[in-house]
């Protein structure tokens, strides 16, 4: 297996260049325990190894860590030694979510996809809103969006002709697809894009068939089914890990546990562009500072009222403001606590300077 097959280019060249003189080598990671990595070298095979101290100190937040598709430089170190990472280089693009809960920090769910492959279905999972949330986030990080609608076996031709339909009203640059993983139906499209070097990462809601789908392309059991549910006694595959998997015919998938609530990590920007339209119609309403709800003049509400802006569009474009003032709040509020922490961690270390001066003068006898 050569590095190009794992998705090396000139790039990646540049970028590790610096390092291949002090004896480290280049390395994909392909899997993120609790506490360690699994990374593929060059020839293919796969080594586990730990964060080196520098590429922790150097990370400001969480997503300037090793994701699973970074390229690294290891430090093989001699035979039994723990293999090290030394450097993450630079990534040509990411796909990060919010982390789920409070906190407003950056998750790198992928680094280094070409295309990110949403995977729906069009029955319980369907939701155009949280669709188009997707495929912005997607268009945002350089990536190339693709819709699967799959479990289309379970569903009437004209009802997946109309969702798939719909979703193409979405965007332009986004590639929609019917498929059936089970069926095997569809999957030469799949197979179409993972050409040699190529990244693909699957993301959606657990219980779409993401992994039947990986399943499906290596042609058996990659991931066997390790959970029995309780109450029906089937079995089911729930990926608990991502995994970078690299197909025999080459392509490389990144296979995502579900997401279940989607919050996409994003900033204010991004969430304004994906209302453009409506931020258009406020301009027109007659008080600058209209509320649109129940404002005489409104221009948004009489869009609404004529039919030509989407009810569910104007009832998420309302919350769309309160989404924009939570995020910015949390943001303030982790940098504040950043600062507090920074400041905490450089009186530590003046203490220990102060500390380490003291004990050198006493050992040369001079306290
Ligand atoms: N009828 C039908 N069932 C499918 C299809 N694809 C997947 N399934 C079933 O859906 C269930 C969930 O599939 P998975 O592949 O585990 O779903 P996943 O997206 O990987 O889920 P998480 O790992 O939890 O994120 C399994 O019981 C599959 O057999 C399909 O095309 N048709
Ligand atoms: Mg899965
Ligand atoms: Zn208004």
């Amino acid at each position: 297996m050569t590095l190009e097959e794992l998705g090396w280019n000139t790039f990646f060249a540049g970028e590790f260049a610096p390092h291949a003189g002090q004896g480290l080598v280049p390395a994909r990671l392909i899997r993120e325990t609790k506490i360690n990595f699994s990374a593929l070298l060059e020839g293919g095979e796969e080594v586990d190894c730990v964060l080196g101290g520098k590429v922790w100190h150097e990370a400001e937040t969480d997503a300037d860590l090793p994701a699973v598709g970074d390229w690294v430089a290891l430090d093989l170190g001699a035979e039994g030694d723990e293999v090290i990472i030394r450097e993450r280089l630079a990534r040509v693009s990411r796909f990060s979510r919010k982390v789920p809960g409070k906190s407003a920090e950056e998750q790198v769910l992928a680094a280094n996809v070409d295309i990110v492959v949403v995977v729906t279905d069009p029955g319980p999972d369907y939701s155009l809103r949280r669709i188009e949330r997707y495929l912005m986030l997607i268009e945002r990080c350089g990536a190339k969006p693709v819709v699967l609608l799959n479990k289309v076996d379970l569903f009437s031709e004209e009802h997946c002709a109309n969702a798939a339909d719909e979703l193409r009203g979405l965007s332009e640059m986004a590639e929609i697809h019917l498929t059936s993983a089970r069926d095997s139906q569809g999957l030469e499209i799949l197979r179409g894009y993972l050409q040699p070097g190529v990244t693909i990462t699957l993301v959606g809601s657990s219980g779409v068939g993401k992994s039947t789908l990986v399943n499906q392309l290596l042609g058996g059991e990659w991931q066997e089914t390790s959970e029995v549910n309780e109450v029906t006694g089937r079995g089911r595959h729930t990926t608990t890990h991502r995994e970078l998997i690299v197909l025999p015919e080459g392509g490389l998938l990144i296979d995502n546990p579900g997401v279940r609530e989607i919050q996409m990590w994003t900033d204010e920007e991004t969430l304004r562009e994906s209302f453009v339209d409506v931020e258009e119609l406020a301009s027109r309403c007659r008080f600058s500072d209209c509320k649109h709800q129940k404002d005489a003049g409104c221009a948004i509400e009489a869009a609404v009222e004529a039919g030509s802006l989407d009810l569910e569009r104007y009832q998420s474009y309302l919350r769309l403001e309160e989404e924009i003032d939570e995020l910015n709040r949390r943001r303030r509020k982790r940098r504040m606590a950043t600062e507090r922490w920074a400041k905490r961690n450089r009186r530590v270390k003046a203490r220990n300077l102060a500390d380490r001066i003291e004990l050198e003068k006493e050992e040369r006898g001079e306290a």
